[in-house]
């Protein structure tokens, strides 16, 4: 034991605030396609990750951050979302999740699931909804409003509403058709098309992911990482800008001091 001027007396270590345990922890980060496969199918799952547990436990490992698993058309990976309660049977089933999260305590490990908030999948039944819905319905309108639906720019509305561009390249707005045929508004997708951006000014969508949160954590997960949560809050009004928008300035990461 130290003993030196450096060492920290007793008294003060027991009143130092004691640091989240994630703060210290060694994370280790699953992309369940690629990491292992149970049933020899070709594609990695989620019993190929709870077989694998004891390897990670081995390793040292405090916790496990799975990549998305949830039911999705993999437009990106699994992170454009069509349902995110349940698993995507390329990866298993909800009782396969069950059966890792079980296995992971037993050894000891916590679990965090990454969560993506930014967008759903165009797949999703809010999604589906939003665009078979009559836009100048009351219902139509409170569907729409999950999203970020605006008006085309010029006289007929052909253009899109800023200049705002994919992260994925090309311009971030796709046209809708209404549901009786005619061109419609645009929708804003900081990513791939088939993923519309989220209005997380909207108290419902705020709910939603409440929600989906205590789901998992009901499951037994220790806690979700959100993906991307720079690009979350948009100017409301979705004015052109002179130069690139602030999500894609606004640093990701800051060194811890
Ligand atoms: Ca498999």
């Amino acid at each position: 034991m130290t003993t030196g001027p450096l060492s920290t007396p007793p008294s003060e270590a027991r009143n130092r605030p004691q640091n989240p345990w994630w703060v210290d922890a060694v994370i280790y980060q699953v992309y369940p396609r690629s990491f292992a496969d149970a049933d020899g199918n070709g594609m990695g799952d989620l019993a190929g990750v709870t077989a694998r547990l004891p390897y990670l436990q081995q390793l040292g490992v405090d916790a496990v951050w799975l990549s998305p698993f949830y039911v999705s058309p993999q437009k990106d990976g699994g992170y454009d979302v069509a349902d995110y309660r349940d698993v995507d049977p390329l990866f298993g089933t909800l009782a396969d999740a069950d059966a890792l999260i079980d296995a992971a305590h037993e050894a000891g490990l916590r679990i965090i699931v990454d969560l993506v908030p930014n967008h759903t999948s165009s797949a999703h039944p809010w999604f589906t909804e939003a665009l078979a819905t009559d836009p100048d319905t009351e219902e139509g309108r409170a569907a729409r409003d999950r999203y970020m639906f605006r008006p085309g720019a010029g006289a007929d509305g052909s253009e899109p509403p800023n200049n705002w561009q994919s992260t994925f390249g090309g311009q971030a707005w796709t046209r809708t058709t209404n549901p009786d045929g005619t061109p419609g508004d645009w929708y804003l997708h900081l990513f791939d098309s088939s993923q519309p951006d989220l209005n997380w000014e909207n108290p419902e969508v705020r709910d939603e992911f409440e929600d989906i949160l205590r789901f998992w954590l009901d499951r037994g997960w220790t806690g979700s990482g959100w993906t991307w949560p720079t690009g979350w809050s948009r100017p409301r009004a979705c004015r052109t800008t002179p130069s690139a928008p602030a999500w894609s300035r606004t640093p990701a990461w800051r060194r811890r001091r």
